[in-house]
């Protein structure tokens, strides 16, 4: 049987086949689905979000490693769907209303997924309103709001302020995005800023009192 540390090697690395054999394998000789994704798979995105975060790897070799997780992932999703195995935390993502940049928001419920939470994307031009109605109605316990344009960060502003008044008990609210900064969350009220994707997944985990 492989090791753990060779299964999260791979991830980091972006090695789709590997990734995918390894898992075959660790299937073959009966590990749960739940310990592959959680010692073998996340750890691998964690190193990912860490390395993208220093600036050693950049977006191309995030969206590789992305695409061997998801391909394991394929493997695993319907065990774990029969075994009742879900995700423990919950996050909503969306670009604030007006704003229709998605490729900083993608990345960051990519590394969201890869940390293992269920990741709900809105899209873009999101209203405060649809924040609001989609994290009650799947009792997010993060809201994450990104935002490109200097233009759309009164929006962003606006979706925090309807967040906080709906009174989510236990939903935490993060942003993000190139114009976006600790001060400004600070202003607003949201309960995290990550600057980057792989900040993002600590910063999420914080959030969630998730162990690190
Ligand atoms: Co637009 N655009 N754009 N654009 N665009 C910028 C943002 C701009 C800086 C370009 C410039 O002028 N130099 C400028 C904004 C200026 C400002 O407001 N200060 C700008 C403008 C003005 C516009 C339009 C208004 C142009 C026009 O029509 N006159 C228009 C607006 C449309 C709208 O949204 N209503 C527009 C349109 C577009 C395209 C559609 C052409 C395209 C978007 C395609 C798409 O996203 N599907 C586009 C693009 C591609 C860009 C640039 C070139 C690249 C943005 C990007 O994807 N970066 C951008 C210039 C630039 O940044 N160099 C620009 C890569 C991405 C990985 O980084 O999104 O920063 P980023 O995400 C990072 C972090 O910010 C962070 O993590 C990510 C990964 O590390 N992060 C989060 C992001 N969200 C987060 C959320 C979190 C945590 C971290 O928690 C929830």
């Amino acid at each position: 049987m492989p090791s753990f540390t060779e299964l999260t090697q791979a991830v980091a690395a972006g090695k789709r086949t590997e990734t995918v054999r390894l898992t075959q394998e660790f299937l073959a000789a009966g590990t749960p689905p739940q310990n592959i994704v959680e010692q073998g798979l996340v750890p691998g995105m964690a190193i990912v979000g860490e390395k993208f975060r220093r600036n050693e790897i950049f977006v191309p070799e995030m969206l590789i490693a992305a695409r061997a997780m998801k391909e394991a992932l394929k493997l695993l999703e319907p065990l774990l769907v029969a075994a009742g195995i879900k995700p423990k935390y919950t996050a909503i993502i969306g670009t604030a209303q007006g704003d229709l940049h998605d490729i900083g928001k993608n990345l960051v419920a990519m590394m969201w997924r890869g940390a293992n939470f269920n990741v709900i994307d809105l899209g873009t031009n999101v209203s405060a309103d649809r924040y609001v109605a989609a994290a009650r109605e799947h009792q997010a316990h993060l809201v994450g709001i990104s935002a490109l344009l200097t233009t759309t960060m009164p929006a962003m502003k606006d979706a925090v302020l309807a967040l906080k008044a709906a009174g989510l008990a236990g939903t935490k609210i993060v942003i993000g995005g190139a114009p976006v900064t600790q001060d400004f969350a600070n202003e607003i009220g949201a309960d995290g800023f990550a600057a980057d994707a792989g900040s993002a997944v600590e910063l999420a985990r914080q959030m969630v009192g998730a162990a690190a």
